[in-house]
């Protein structure tokens, strides 16, 4: 069925811009440009952009696909198709028709196979390693310039360029990373960024590339200095096949500052406004979570420009969150992600979440989502958690959000500002989220500075920091490198060393790192291995034994498990007396300390800036 709608309420729109002058029909982008079949039907928006599209109409061919209306937007750059695809419809190489004064254009538009999920979702028993692509391991050189405008983007030299890595880089490398233990990697955005230096207003002239990934100009495309589509669905797949699940980083509250929508939106509004004087987010978290907030305030939240120059889209118009929602589905369904991380969390209304987390549901049911949201409030940080509902009667169902008031205790603990008590302080909190134990937990992330590069934090702090963060409750998520303490600051995202041409040495091999990177890499290995080994340390309740000016002890159990894991930041032996319930069978897994069983209850006898784990004994092989 073909059918033109235009609807009055679009004729009668005021325009913010000029529309192009009518000449022959183009299109530059369809999206999506392909989905896939399900056994119910689906009803789909395809976005057509182009121009001289007046009067156009649109059939698709060689398929099932059914055309229910199309909406020809004033100046004829945009289409808006809706389409249905009918439950059961078997899988067809289709093809997009739009017919536009005397001319026909074709686009190829698959109908393919649902993929059928390789791994389950994130989840409790996972470790993250978060990797930025651009500077993990560059295996192909002769992607680094593809598509440049302009200057050279890549400049090892300048930590705004591109550092060359890429997918196959990473692919790679999964050998690695599954030795050290981790589970899951998660990629920064993968969108195609923009192909030149941008200097954004207010910046002095100081420019900046888009190597980092969160300035996307198409959704429906990879950053070519990365690869090609297929070249991520080939790491992916051979993730899949080494047993660690991808996370995927999704944009969908924003654009970059190049993207073509800027100058030519699809549809009046398409932005939060207004555009040519856009006001800057306001980052009022609390106002968010607070009833009593004024709504302006709220509003300055979700609808501002991110530093007043990421063009903010308007979620609450159906268009754009449509829109939004199936550029998040197709990646996560025709790439197969085993987990999303959201950008940008709490900057997009609540109301939108929850339309988007019941259409992640019907697509892969029980998808793990983590929201970022960064406050370092623990009043504010659990109106943010899905799995309830806030005052604003909205459950936004994103399962989990980034722990950043554990991640502030930690990093004043083991940077010698603040006692360890300070650690049961932030957990004490826990009551206040719907769920705890799946907020993700870490030390550091490409947007902080390094743990080891805070002031005050020294090899052995590092070592006890990781021994809390793969024992409390919570995802660990560890950033590329952090297993060999490299350094970095806010805005300082370093090489993996040894991943790129014309590094003196590789720290992806043992033997070739330095005595240091040993060091803290085989603390990794081993603390990986135990949590890995050990059930209680990833699902298990969580008890504060001991909290105070120099000493952390708690204990994890799980069923019949018991998981004991103590940490002494002071410069002396700490002994600690435990409860007589803790007597019976025990072992250790982890570090130096001593445990003695009395009548009264066990004393652990901890040497000084040291961590350990003691265990109910399992019957596995004893770690290295
Ligand atoms: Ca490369
Ligand atoms: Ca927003």
């Amino acid at each position: 069925m073909r059918q033109v709608l235009r609807p009055a309420s679009v004729l009668i729109l005021a325009w913010a811009w000029a529309p192009l002058a009518s000449g022959q029909a183009a299109v530059d982008r369809v999206g999506p440009p392909s989905w896939w079949v399900e056994s119910i039907d689906q009803t789909l928006m395809i976005l057509v952009e182009g121009s001289g599209l007046d009067g156009a109409t649109v059939r698709v061919l060689d398929g099932p696909v059914r055309v229910a209306r199309v909406e020809v937007q004033p100046g004829g750059q945009a289409l808006f198709v809706d389409a249905t695809i009918p439950g059961g419809a078997s899988p067809a190489a289709c093809r997009l028709e739009i017919m536009a004064g005397d001319r026909t254009i074709e686009r190829p538009w698959d109908l393919v196979a649902k993929p059928v999920p390789k791994a389950e979702t994130v989840g409790l028993d996972d470790v993250i390693y978060l990797i930025m692509p651009d500077r993990f391991a560059d295996c192909d050189p002769s992607n680094n310039e593809v598509g440049t405008v302009g200057d050279r983007l890549l400049d090892r030299g300048d930590v705004q360029g591109y550092h060359g890595g890429d997918f196959a880089g990473i692919r790679a490398k999964l050998p690695y990373l599954a030795d050290l233990g981790v589970t899951a990697i998660w990629l920064t955005p993968i969108y195609k960024p923009g192909d030149s230096w941008f200097t954004p207003p207010g910046a002095s002239g100081k420019r900046f590339s888009d190597f980092h990934g969160y300035s996307p100009v198409d959704f429906y495309d990879t950053n070519p200095r990365f690869g090609s589509k297929a070249e991520y669905k080939a790491l992916v797949d051979a993730a899949h096949t080494l047993g660690l699940k991808v996370i995927q980083d999704h944009i969908l509250g924003f654009t970059g500052p190049k993207h073509p929508w800027v100058t030519h939106p699809p549809a009046p509004g398409w932005y939060n406004g207004p555009v040519d004087r856009p006001p800057a987010c306001n980052f009022r978290f609390d106002a968010a979570a607070d009833p009593h907030a004024l709504e302006a305030t709220r509003r300055g939240l979700t609808d501002g420009w991110l530093f007043g120059f990421l063009p903010d889209l308007d979620l609450r118009s159906p268009r754009v969150a449509r829109y939004a929602i199936q550029q998040s589905l197709w990646w996560a369904t025709l790439f197969e992600a085993d987990g999303i991380r959201l950008d940008t969390y709490p900057m997009v209304p609540r109301i939108f979440w929850a339309d988007w987390s019941e259409e992640i549901r019907k697509a892969r049911p029980g998808l793990f989502a983590v929201g970022e949201a960064w406050t370092i409030d623990p009043v504010d940080l659990p109106f943010f958690q899905g799995g309830r509902v806030g005052w604003d009667g909205v459950d936004p169902g994103v399962p989990s959000v980034f722990d950043f008031p554990l991640y502030s205790a930690i990093t004043r603990v083991f940077s010698g500002q603040s006692p360890p008590s300070d650690l049961a302080k932030a957990l004490a909190r826990d009551g206040n989220y719907p769920r705890p134990d799946l907020l993700g937990t870490f030390l550091d992330n490409h947007d902080t500075p390094r743990l080891a590069a805070v002031p005050g934090v020294t090899p052995a702090r590092l070592r006890m920091a990781l021994a809390f963060l793969l024992t409390t409750r919570g995802i660990p998520q560890i950033t590329w490198g952090d297993e060999l303490a490299i350094l970095g600051h806010q805005d300082d995202r370093r090489d993996f060393p040894g991943g790129f041409p014309g590094d003196p040495r590789s720290a992806f091999e043992e033997a070739t790192q330095t005595p240091e990177e040993q060091a803290i890499f085989r603390t990794y290995r081993d603390l990986l291995r135990v949590r890995k080994q050990t059930p209680a340390l990833r699902r298990g309740t969580l008890t504060h034994l001991q909290a105070d000016a120099t000493t952390y002890v708690a204990l994890r159990e799980l069923g019949g498990q018991k998981a004991v894991v103590a940490l002494n930041l002071g410069p002396s032996p700490a002994s600690i007396k435990l409860p007589p319930s803790l007597n019976g069978p025990i072992e250790r897994a982890f570090g130096e300390a001593r445990w003695t069983e009395t009548p009264e209850g066990p004393r652990l006898d901890l040497p000084p800036e040291s961590s350990s784990i003691f265990r109910t004994p399992i019957p596995l092989a004893p770690t290295r």
